[in-house]
Parts: structure tokens; sequence; C-alpha cells
């Protein structure tokens, strides 16, 4: 049986790249943070299955911050494979708590790092890399080879934890791929990031539970995929004969308006009546032009993201009106 070990595993990532790796014949070890709550968590259905939790799902306490404890669990758990997901994530909240966002993002990961580099047996690490590392980028599309040029905390975090694993993985010999992970979205995303945001509140709208959206730069571009076709980058980035760097993208790019629109469509509203820019969403800096050029991961990894960015959104505007008409107080 071979064993990975997730940090962020209680996160839309995380989730689904647990049900991968059961379904791949994996024993499943998490790290949670003590402050993270479980119940209601996106692991629930795996947690509450005594076939699953305790037999091949198995979560340890452990904090990025608090070496001694991170240190305990690798050693204990003795993985194959490390997926390294956790961070804080939410560019907009990196310029209000930058310093813990450079902790947890940057030195976590540093520290993870020199864990690994005293381990006994070798092990496979797969770092979540962000396009923001990109920030204003140069070139248009962005691949392996694109100089960094971050804009915000978050993609000045997430440049050094890429550059650092790189230069363990020259210096040491590790095993270890950063994926440079474009937008990824799911009905399993966070509600404060925007595609959530926008489809949640097509859907309250629709169902009466609220009266209105406010955004911030709606003329704002990502290039958006499904999660669910990343995590599947995530696991094949491993599987690859040697350790390398992949972006994960779409090579598409929409704006946060043509959210809204699709979202609104989706459950028969104009959001002409509904949506209102707020000041307090808008960022200091935006990163513009970040489209990813994903050839490298097609071409070795034969990688296809499946889903188009209309399906996307249409499938979570319906799972969110699914979930808010089952229940409308808690979500
Ligand atoms: O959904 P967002 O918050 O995602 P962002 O900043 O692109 O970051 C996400 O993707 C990165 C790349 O994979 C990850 F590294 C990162 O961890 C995270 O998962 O914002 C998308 C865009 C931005 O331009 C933002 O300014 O939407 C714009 N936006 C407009 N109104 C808004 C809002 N974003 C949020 N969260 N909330 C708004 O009301």
């Amino acid at each position: 049986m071979p064993r990975a070990l997730i940090t962020g595993i209680t996160g839309q990532d995380g989730s689904y790249l647990t049900e991968l790796l059961l379904e791949q014949g994996y024993d499943v070890h998490g790290v949670v943070r003590r402050t993270s709550s479980l119940g209601r968590s996106r692991l629930d259905h795996l947690y509450n299955d005594p076939a699953v939790y305790g037999r091949r799902l198995f979560l340890h306490y452990a904090e990025l911050d608090d070496p001694t404890t991170l240190r305990r669990v690798l050693v204990k758990v003795a993985p194959d494979e490390i997926y390294h997901l956790a961070g804080q994530s939410h560019v907009g909240l990196s310029f209000e708590i930058p310093e813990s966002t450079c902790e947890m993002t940057a030195m976590g990961t540093l520290r993870l790092l020199e864990m690994i580099r005293d381990l006994k047996n070798p092990v496979r690490l797969f770092h979540a890399s962000s396009s923001e590392v990109f920030g204003e980028p140069s070139i248009v599309p962005q691949d392996e080879n694109t100089p960094f040029a971050p804009i915000n905390p978050y993609g000045c975090a997430k440049a050094f934890a890429s550059h650092m694993l790189v230069i363990y993985r020259r210096t040491f010999g590790l095993f270890a791929c950063n994926g440079i992970m474009f937008n990824h979205e799911s009905p399993r995303r966070g509600e404060n990031f925007v595609t959530r945001k926008i489809c949640r509140a097509a859907a309250a709208i629709k169902l009466g539970l609220q009266k209105e959206l406010a955004l911030g730069d709606t003329t704002a571009r990502r290039d958006w995929g499904d999660a669910r076709d990343y995590i599947r980058g995530m696991w094949l980035a491993l599987q690859h004969a040697k350790p390398e760097d992949f972006v994960f993208a779409t090579g598409e790019s929409h704006s946060v308006q043509d959210v809204v629109e699709l979202s609104f469509q989706t459950v028969g509203l104009d959001w002409r009546q509904f949506v209102k820019q707020d000041q307090r969403f808008m960022r200091p800096a935006e990163p513009h032009r970040l489209i990813g050029n994903a050839a490298k991961a097609k071409r070795l990894l034969s990688w296809v993201p499946k889903t188009t960015f209309a399906q996307l959104i249409a499938e979570m505007t319906e799972t969110d009106l699914e979930l808010l008409a089952r229940k409308p107080l808690d979500g």
C-alpha cells in the first residue's frame, strides 16, 4: 500500500486529492491544525465512514509553524509521497496579514524541505505553487520558464517557497516538484473566493435568501479551471520518472464579469438588478494577463483539463442552489 501525507487536507484540493488517492489504493494521512474544525468539513463523508477513517484515512495534529509537531508526524507516518497544500491561500487577505502569510506559506515550506532532507527513506514531494508567482508577467501565456514577478505578499511567499524547492532539488537531490497552479474552482471552493462567492450569491438571491451581491473589480481576469482536473495533475507529477515543475492551467482567460453573467443566467435572473461594486473588495494591486501554458504537463504527463469554464460555473451554481434549498440557514 503506498502511503501519502497531505498538508492542507481539509481544504478544497486536499479533500478531492484524498478521494483520488484512496481510489488509487493509497493509505492517506492528513495533517490538521488544532484550530481546524473537522465537523461539517469537506472530509465529513470520509471521516464518518468507519470503513475509511482509522483504516485507510488518518488525521494527525501538527502545525507548519511548529516544526517539532510536523517532524513527529513525518517520522511516524513515513510517507512515500507528500502533497504540500497548506498555507494562507487568500491573496486579498495577504495584504492584511503579510507576516503570517509568509510564516505559513514561505517558511512553512522551507521547514518541510529541511525535514525531508533529513529523512532516511526517500520521499516524493509535491508543492502547490501558484500562478500568483508571475504577478505582472512579461510573457503571455506563462510557462515553467517564465520569470517570477509577484505583486502581492502571497505571490512573494509562494515564489520564495518555489525557489527554495528548486534549490533543495538541485542541491540535495530531493524528488520535489512545484505544480504552478492557476486558479482552480469547484463546488467545494471556499466562500470568500470570487467564483464561489458569485455562484452562491446567485443561488441565494434566486431562493430569496440574499438581496444583492457586492464585488470588487469585475474586470479582473483569470485562467479558471476545475479543481478536480488539477488534483489529477498533482498526482501525475509525482508518478513521473523525474522531479520537475509543471504549470497546470486551461490556457483560457475569463473575467469576473463572465462568472457573474453565467451564474445569474444559470438561475434565470438578470445580474444588473443585484450586483454592485464595493470598494472593500478592491485590492491594492491586481495581477493582469495571468494565462497559463500547460503544454509541458500535457506532453509529459498526458494531463488534459476536462471541464469547460461554462460547465464549471453552471455546476457550482446548481450545487449551491441544491445546498441552500436543503439547508438555507447554515448552508
Ligand atoms: O477568487 P480570488 O480571490 O482568487 P485569486 O486572488 O486569483 O487567488 C486564487 O487563485 C490563485 C491562483 O491559483 C491561488 F494561488 C490563490 O491561493 C487563490 O486560490 O480572486 C480572483 C479575482 C481577483 O482579481 C479579485 O480581485 O477576483 C477579483 N474579485 C473581484 N471581486 C474578487 C471580488 N475576489 C474576491 N475574493 N472577492 C470579491 O468580492
